[in-house]
């Protein structure tokens, strides 16, 4: 990296500018040991996930803090909010499609650029869990409807009647408003992305979502699909999207923001370019919802949306903060 954008990107985070050239001046007999040393004296172990979703980055910062691995800090954290029945755009209690049916989609994505995911899944609580067995336990990537339940039940997951009273409610009501249409709008969604970097360094990511409320049956938005609602590159960071789908998948959004990181942007600047992308690309931006938030190897986050409201969450340091995004429209 040349130094004149290096120190331009170590004052943009306040980080000290030892972590590089502590990492680089290792000896090969305690190179793992200094390595975590340095890296963990700046920033890591880091957990950050899409908005106010402090109980699932406090579920990932136990897992951290313990020394586990960040694959199991986002799974763990994910799963929090998978079985919250008051968070109606997550897993269990998730606002259903236009016929009443509750689909789930997830994946997750490991330090070795593994990646396992479940779209369109029904009755099963933590698609989350059965992305991660799709990633381990088959030749597979990606598991789709009845497959990816059937799949999960053989793994031991139960079936469970995902919609619950609130939520066939919210979806009776808006029956009658809507003329039977989905509605896209800047409301209706609270996907959870999650990122995290372990003690050891390595990063890993995981994304669910009970998708657009009152979306098309079959519809698939970004989340699930690798490089759209989530990508990991452990050489570089990763990154995670939630709102609009469509928007994220036309500009494979996370995939973008991680190259961006690769090339040497900041995780900050990364994001706003992911969102410009989109604002560049479609005049009817003011109408719709997108917010990105980006993490690289040395621990340095960013977050951006099209629309003022969006923010994250992160624990750090033994600390949970939420972190208000900037916003292409700023909040009125
Ligand atoms: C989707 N991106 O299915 C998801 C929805 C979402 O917060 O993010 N909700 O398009």
């Amino acid at each position: 990296m040349k130094r004149r954008k290096f120190l331009k990107r170590a004052s943009i985070t306040g980080l000290g500018l030892a972590v590089t050239p502590s990492i680089a001046s290792c000896t090969t007999e305690n190179k793992k040991e200094q390595k975590v040393a340095a890296i963990g004296k700046a920033v890591v172990p880091i957990t950050v996930a899409t908005w106010r979703f402090h109980n699932a980055t406090k579920a990932a910062w136990e897992v951290l803090e313990k020394g586990g691995t960040a694959i199991d800090a986002v799974e763990q954290g994910c799963r929090v909010e998978e079985a919250d029945v008051k968070n109606t755009t997550v897993g269990k209690g998730g606002a259903p499609d236009r016929d009443g049916n509750v689909t789930l989609d997830a994946c997750i994505m490991d330090k070795n650029g593994n990646y396992g995911a479940v779209v369109c899944m029904e009755n099963i609580v933590h698609p989350v869990s059965v992305a991660r067995k799709v990633m381990e336990e088959t030749p597979h990537v990606l598991l789709a409807g009845k497959g990816a339940e059937q799949f999960a039940v053989e793994q031991g997951f139960k079936r469970e009647k995902l919609l619950t009273e609130a939520s066939k409610k919210a979806w009776e009501k808006w029956k009658i408003k809507s003329e039977y249409k989905p509605i896209i709008n800047i409301e209706n969604h609270d996907t959870i992305g999650m990122l995290a970097i372990d003690k050891n360094g390595d990063i890993s990511g995981a994304c669910t979502t009970s998708g657009m409320a009152y979306k098309m049956a079959g519809r698939v938005g970004d989340s699930a699909v690798i490089g759209s609602g989530l990508f990991i590159d452990n050489s570089v960071g990763g990154a995670t999207a939630t709102g609009m789908g469509e928007e994220v998948l036309k500009t494979v959004g996370s995939y973008l923001i991680v190259e961006l990181m690769r090339q040497g942007r900041s995780p900050q600047e990364a994001c706003e370019e992911g969102v410009k992308r989109i604002v560049s690309s479609n005049p009817n931006y003011k109408n719709f919802q997108v917010g990105y938030v980006a993490l690289n190897k040395q621990g340095e986050y960013g977050c951006y949306c099209i629309h003022g409201g969006f923010g994250i969450s992160k624990y750090q340091e033994g600390k949970q903060t939420y972190i208000e995004s900037g916003s292409y429209i700023p909040k009125t």
